[in-house]
Formats: C-alpha cells, sequence, structure tokens
C-alpha cells in the first residue's frame, strides 16, 4: 500500500465523503510552494438539512455548516499529523477562515475549490460553486498541502451547467452574473463576493451571523438526491 492510498483510507475511515490530489504549485503564494501537492477532502452535506433552505437558511444549516467545518478540520488535521510523521511537510488549510490583511478582503489563504476541480472531482458552476460529480454542490470541502508526491492524473471534468441559470436567476442579491467559469477567470466574471456577503449579513445576521445563505446550493438539480 503506498502512502496516499493509506492516507486516503484514514481520511474515508474518518468521515470523508471523497478524497481526491493535484498539484497546485502554481496557485499557491511563494510562502506556500513548498507543500505544492494538495489533497482535497469533501465532506457530502445532509440532503434533509439543504431541502428546507427557502428563501433564507435555517437554524438547522447554520448548525450543520459549523459542525461540518469542524469534521473536515478534524479529518485534515489528523491527515496532516499521520503526513508528518512519515517525515513529510503539511499543512490543513483551514475548512472556512477569511483572511482580512489579504488584498482581497473575502479571501482565504488558499481555494479548496481550485484543488478539488484540479483533482478532476468536479467542476466550478455558475453559482460560483464546486459541483462535485457525485453530490453536485451540496458538499464541502477541505485541503491538505504537502510536499509528499502524490499519483497526480491529468483529468478534466466538463463543465455541466449547460443553458442552466436557476441559481443566477434564485440568488436574492442578484450577486450571481450568469457567466460561465473558465481556469484563471477572475473571481468577479462569476460572483460579486461582496454583494452576496453583504446580503447575508443584512438579512441572515440573525440565523447564520451573516456568514450563511446556501440558496445557491438549495436550487442546482445537480445536487438534488439521487
Ligand atoms: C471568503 C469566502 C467566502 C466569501 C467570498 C466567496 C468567494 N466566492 O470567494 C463570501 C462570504 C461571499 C462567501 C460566501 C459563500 N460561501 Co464561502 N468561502 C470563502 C473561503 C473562506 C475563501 C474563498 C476564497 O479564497 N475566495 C477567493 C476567490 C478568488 O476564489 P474562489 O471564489 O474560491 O474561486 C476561484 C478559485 O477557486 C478559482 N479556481 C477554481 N478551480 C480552479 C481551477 C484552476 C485550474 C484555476 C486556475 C483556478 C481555479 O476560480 C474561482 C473563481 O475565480 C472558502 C474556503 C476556502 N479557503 O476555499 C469558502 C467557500 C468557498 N464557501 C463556501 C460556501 C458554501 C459559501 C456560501 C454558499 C455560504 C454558505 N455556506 O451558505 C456562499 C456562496 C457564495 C458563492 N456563490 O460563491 C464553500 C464552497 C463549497 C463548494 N461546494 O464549492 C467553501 C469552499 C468553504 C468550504 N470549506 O467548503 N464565502
Ligand atoms: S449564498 Fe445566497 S446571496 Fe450568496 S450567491 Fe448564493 S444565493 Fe446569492
Ligand atoms: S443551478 Fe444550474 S447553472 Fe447553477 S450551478 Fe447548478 S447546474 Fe449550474
Amino acid at each position: 500500500m503506498n502512502n496516499f492510498t493509506k492516507i486516503q483510507d484514514k481520511l474515508m475511515e474518518m468521515g470523508a465523503s471523497f478524497v481526491g490530489c493535484s498539484d497546485v504549485e502554481a496557485y499557491l503564494p511563494e510562502n506556500l510552494k513548498k507543500v505544492k501537492y494538495a489533497i482535497t477532502v469533501g465532506v457530502r452535506l445532509s440532503d434533509f438539512i439543504i431541502d428546507q433552505i427557502s428563501d433564507k437558511p435555517t437554524y438547522t444549516y447554520f448548525h450543520h455548516y459549523r459542525a461540518v467545518n469542524t469534521l473536515i478540520d478534524q479529518i485534515t488535521l489528523r491527515g496532516q499529523i499521520e503526513i508528518q510523521n512519515m517525515g513529510y511537510s503539511a499543512m490543513a488549510v483551514p475548512a472556512s477562515q477569511t483572511v482580512n490583511d489579504l488584498e482581497d478582503r473575502y479571501s482565504g489563504v488558499f481555494q479548496h475549490k481550485t484543488a478539488a476541480v484540479k483533482a478532476g472531482l468536479g467542476w466550478i458552476g455558475k453559482n460560483g460553486l464546486f459541483i462535485s460529480t457525485k453530490y453536485g454542490p451540496r458538499v464541502r470541502l477541505g485541503t491538505i498541502l504537502t510536499d509528499m508526491e502524490l499519483p497526480i492524473g491529468s483529468h478534466v471534468v466538463r463543465d455541466g451547467c449547460g443553458s442552466c441559470r436557476i441559481c443566477v436567476d434564485s440568488c436574492p442579491a442578484m450577486a450571481l452574473t450568469g457567466n460561465s467559469w473558465f481556469a484563471g477567470c477572475d473571481r468577479s466574471h462569476i460572483v460579486d463576493a461582496q454583494a452576496c456577503s453583504e446580503y447575508m449579513n443584512r438579512n441572515f445576521k440573525h440565523i447564520g451571523r451573516g456568514s450563511v445563505c446556501g440558496i445557491c446550493i438549495r436550487v442546482c438539480p445537480k445536487g438534488f438526491s439521487k
């Protein structure tokens, strides 16, 4: 059994719904280039909870969001420890942390979606979210960056949105442009992050401290229960 298979088995045992790997050197800031391989962890969300989102998130969805973030942080922390014990460097990227002193104030240290797409696990939809081939957008993501060499393949998943624009028409903040994503496009080509964030803060502060909405997850037909 190779090192990656060992780690993958651990991550799945701990609750990951899917795992993939990629080389993300080109997308890392200079201080992270040493750990250029990414292990993506996806955790599937509860269909029952997501289906209860209407024109606003629910209190249960907010709790689910936080519980899944904690699970992802536990899974990636455990992976990080295992990889370090094998003699390599590793860093678990926080599941959901905004770094306020970056130039873009709606940004994390590294984008989980980039690694997930590079790993061939899905594509970026018109809602700006990662649409997993298995569960649509009803997943949350985590990443472990490492210098342990991983069995990288060359996978390309084609954009599956087609002419659909349900999420675009359903977004109450009118934050989605309706454009299709392409590798290297600016986020603003797809989504106005400020409009989304300000809408959540203005309207859903009492439900989810302004951090959740989820309508663009709920309405996507790619995520409906199969
Ligand atoms: C800051 C942040 C926000 C901000 C900004 C959102 C944004 N789109 O950037 C605000 C507060 C608005 C927000 C809102 C939401 N968020 Co948020 N957020 C984050 C966070 C912490 C950082 C995102 C970031 O750095 N953005 C910077 C921009 C430039 O990048 P990006 O939008 O991630 O996407 C670009 C790159 O990934 C790149 N890319 C993707 N694949 C590839 C492949 C190649 C080859 C290349 C070159 C580039 C590339 O292209 C994208 C567009 O330019 C991430 C966690 C993380 N560290 O990734 C969660 C995260 C993106 N959020 C998430 C979610 C679910 C939400 C909400 C639905 C809220 C909720 N939970 O109810 C909304 C949805 C808004 C939307 N439609 O995009 C999930 C998405 C899961 C998924 N299935 O995709 C994440 C990944 C958290 C997680 N652990 O799962 N969020
Ligand atoms: S999370 Fe809500 S406000 Fe933000 S883009 Fe999705 S539907 Fe629009
Ligand atoms: S709702 Fe339609 S357009 Fe939006 S992400 Fe899903 S498939 Fe793509």
